[in-house]
């Protein structure tokens, strides 16, 4: 069994942006982030994000409204950022608020600053194959975490638990499309899936990204499959710290040892997503120069 490691593979993609970055004349790449409220998780991911973007030299803003945020104001603000030629790229973390459609928010980011491509025009446009299409930071770190680690997915199955717009579908998308990194035959199971076990067994890469918590056992996976986990799940434990620690959607310790290839969590598909956004801010910005 092969550890993936995400943290050394993504390490390794931030050193090829950061190199690109130092090369750039005149005012660097610039990214805003948008935060409604204080989800611990969010304040957490947004402040990674921004750790990780001044190391490279890329700059970056953040924005925070309170939970009662009008979509009005919000909207408001989105506008500004599309119209600013300073601002390059645009990520309003999610989850937002009940009372706000976080579709609605999406779409309102102008696609050539939308480095989360959770737009209708970069969906529309990663259905389409067509490369200018800023793709979802998670699901195009799983493609490099599969490439950057030898797997073969042209002709394989593979089976996506999780029909989410941030990794579920673009995942499959990715997979299923017509190109060396993907030609996979694909398969999205999700909550109402009949015989889960099943489906799951028939996979040779396996993508979690359902969010719960140790959901795919070691019955559900085939001898010798490539499991990628993108849950990342809070389960109390009094023996840490914090009072939780962060576990999969697999049940690392008794799949593992049936995999060819497992991701972690932590240390799998997280660093990735953030090291992709990185790679999409730096593709707005240079986008925004031609
Ligand atoms: N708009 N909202 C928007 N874009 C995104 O791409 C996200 N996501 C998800 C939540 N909301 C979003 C993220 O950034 C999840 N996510 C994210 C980002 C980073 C990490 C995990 C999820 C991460 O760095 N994970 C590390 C540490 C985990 C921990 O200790 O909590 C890991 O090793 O998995």
């Amino acid at each position: 069994m092969e550890l993936i490691d995400g943290n050394a593979i993504s390490r390794a993609i931030l050193d090829e942006i950061k190199a690109e970055v130092a090369a750039l004349s005149g005012p660097p790449p610039s990214v805003t982030f948008v935060r409604v409220g204080e989800d611990p998780a969010s304040v957490f991911y947004v402040g990674k994000k921004q750790k990780v973007a001044a190391e490279l030299g890329i700059e970056s803003r953040l924005q925070t409204f309170p939970e009662s945020v009008t979509r009005e104001e919000l909207l408001g603000f989105i506008d500004q950022l599309n119209a600013d030629p300073g601002v390059h790229g645009i990520l309003v973390q999610a989850p937002l608020p009940d009372h706000i459609s976080e579709r609605e928010v999406f779409n309102r980011v102008h696609p050539d600053k939308d480095v989360d491509g959770f737009n209708a025009t970069n969906v529309g446009r990663l259905c389409q194959e067509d490369p200018s299409a800023f793709v979802s930071c998670t699901p195009a770190g799983i493609i490099e975490l599969l490439q950057r680690s030898g797997v073969e997915t042209s002709g394989k199955n593979a089976v996506v638990v999780g029909r989410s717009l941030i990794v579920g579908k673009p995942a499959a998308l990715l997979l299923v499309m017509k190109a060396a990194t993907g030609n996979a035959t694909v398969t999205i199971a999700h909550s109402r899936t009949d015989d889960l076990a099943a489906v799951c067994r028939q996979a040779d890469i396996l993508v979690a990204a359902i969010g719960r918590a140790g959901l795919i056992t070691a019955d559900m996976v085939k001898e010798g499959a490539v499991v990628i986990d993108v849950g990342i799940n809070r389960v109390d434990d009094a023996t840490k710290k914090k009072g939780y620690r962060i576990v999969g959607d697999v049940d690392f310790d008794a799949v593992a040892p049936k995999c060819r290839a497992i991701t972690p969590v932590p240390g799998g598909v997280g660093p990735m997503t953030v090291a992709m956004l990185m790679k999409n801010t730096l593709s707005a910005y240079k986008r925004q120069q031609a």
